[in-house]
């Protein structure tokens, strides 16, 4: 296994002290990165002893040390995961040639766009929660924020190394420019639209954490297949953090749902008590579902097709040998494309150009079970509101549906109807105003705020009482 130096400035374990270029060049981008924590990363609380996971180690267990540590302190470092001996590109055109260790040049624009790409929406995704320290519901919940900012930190990073290590003086620019656009920046905006919403209150970070992050793990995914090898174990060191973001959106909802339906199950308003009505609920979930089911970018895409031909981005689990065929060649997918006579018409298009529209496919099966486990929740609880998701054809702003209006059911529908449902289907005003009232911080030790349940269990196996957040 890869020997980790934590002793150096960066930890890491590729070797960063041989590389004395890097290494200056790295070293020099630190202080811009913790300038820009200080400015844009979370607002307060960076004197605050918090409960952090630390990566210090890539293999079991390695990543996942935890102690007290202020936000600041923390020591952000580039890990892989360790290489695979003799590894082969698994799909795409050059099926079974060794994988690379050097970015080929016909393929440099695109991977560098696809590592830019992915590496602005970490720090956007700080940029845009900054603020929920000063509302957190528990300590246990700010915990949990705090965790999420500085693994996202972690992960600009992760891709901060691949630009500056394979890209030259191109990528130390983006490098710079990764800190210089800024969430919601009318002149410099993050890439990625769901990157530019503020997410100020709770209820938008439990969405943005099951829906966006789940985006994140599809993407990086499908980037952990690539024949660019330290693209592929860079993004695979990564995806073991990813899985705590999501839990902590999916058990967030999970625990309001609760709080909203125990209300109802002793026959008290939810809204009085200062809990999270479930209609209102769910069209947060129909606004962050869509918002990042456009992050899966077009569902015919020629960009999707050279990515995979070229072995830069593979299908989810594209490795497990679960595909028919590996060079995706030979079939081709059955696409609904609305018409401008307001009929949907099933096309059938090239496999590869549609390969947005196989992740996007992966990513829904993997929501649905998420909204399946809050309904199952409900029904014990004995209340009869069910959850759902929207149709992948409804509220898109990228891809084919784009420009069209679709109910939550997938009906092609006139602007008129669209309009008359639309408080009815997406956060209103109202909605905002009252989830915004919601927002008190809750800072006594094993306390929770009234809109949401405590967790099952505690971070790490401490207990739910613990003093995850010391204010000393
Ligand atoms: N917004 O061929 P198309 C995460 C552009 S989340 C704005 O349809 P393509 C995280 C596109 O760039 C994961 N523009 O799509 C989560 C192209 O522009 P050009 C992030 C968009 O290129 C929470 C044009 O439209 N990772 O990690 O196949 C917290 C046509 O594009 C959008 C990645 O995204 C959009 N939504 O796919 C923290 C992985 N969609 O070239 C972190 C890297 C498309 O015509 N990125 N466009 O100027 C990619 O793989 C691809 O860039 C995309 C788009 C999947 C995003
Ligand atoms: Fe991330
Ligand atoms: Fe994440």
């Amino acid at each position: 296994m890869s020997t980790v130096d934590l002793e150096a400035k960066i930890p890491n374990n590729v070797g960063l002290r041989d590389n004395k270029r890097l290494l200056m060049a790295l070293e020099k981008w630190q202080p811009a990165f913790l300038r820009w924590w200080k400015d844009v990363g979370p607002s307060d609380f960076n004197r605050n002893d918090i409960y952090l996971r630390t990566a210090i180690g890539v293999g079991q267990g390695g990543w996942a040390h935890f102690d007290y540590v202020k936000m600041p302190d923390y020591r952000w470092g580039i890990f892989l995961a360790d290489p695979v001996a003799d590894r082969k590109i698994h799909f795409g055109d050059n099926i079974g040639a060794p994988v690379w260790n050097e970015v080929p040049g016909e393929m440099r624009n695109r991977l560098r766009r696809l590592i830019v790409t992915q590496g602005d929406t970490e720090p956007a995704s700080v940029e845009q929660q900054r603020m929920l320290g000063h509302t957190a519901p528990s300590l246990y919940d700010m915990r949990s924020l705090f965790q999420i900012n500085v693994e996202e930190g972690r992960h600009l990073w992760a891709m901060v190394y691949l630009l500056h290590t394979h890209f030259g003086g191109d990528g130390r620019d983006e490098a710079d420019a990764l800190l210089d656009r800024h969430s919601g920046d009318a002149d410099n905006p993050r890439i990625l639209q769901a990157f530019n919403y503020p997410i100020d209150n709770w209820v938008d970070f439990f969405c943005f954490t099951t829906f966006t992050d789940r985006d994140g793990k599809y993407q990086l995914a499908s980037l952990a297949e690539s024949s660019f090898d330290p693209l592929a174990r860079t993004t695979q060191f990564m995806l073991t953090e990813e899985a705590y973001h999501m839990q902590t959106g999916e058990n967030g909802l999970g625990r309001i749902i609760k709080r909203t339906a125990e209300l109802h199950a002793a026959g008290k308003d939810p809204q009085t008590e200062g809990a999270i009505p479930l209609e209102m609920l769910q069209r947060y979930v129909r606004h962050w579902a869509s918002a990042s089911m456009d992050l899966f970018g077009g569902e015919d895409s020629t960009n999707a097709a050279e990515a995979f031909a070229s072995g830069l981005k593979g299908r989810y689990r594209e490795g497990d040998g679960i595909y028919k065929d590996p060079k995706a060649l030979q079939q081709s997918y059955s696409l609904e494309v609305p018409t401008s006579d307001g009929r949907i018409e099933t096309k059938d298009i090239p496999l590869r150009r549609a390969m947005n529209a196989v992740l996007l496919d992966a990513y829904i099966a993997d929501c649905k079970r998420i909204v399946e486990r809050w309904n199952r929740e409900l029904e014990k609880l004995g209340v009869s509101f069910r959850f759902s998701l929207p149709d992948h054809k409804f509220n898109r702003h990228q891809g084919v549906y784009a420009g069209f209006r679709f109910s939550p059911e997938g009906k092609l529908i006139d602007a008129a109807t669209w309009e008359a449902h639309l408080t009815e289907w997406l956060p209103k005003q109202s909605d905002r105003d009252y989830v915004k009232s919601c927002m008190h911080p809750v800072y006594e030790r094993g306390k929770y705020a009234n809109y949401i349940a405590p967790p099952s269990q505690g971070a790490n196996n401490q207990p739910v009482d613990c003093e995850y957040v010391k204010f000393n």
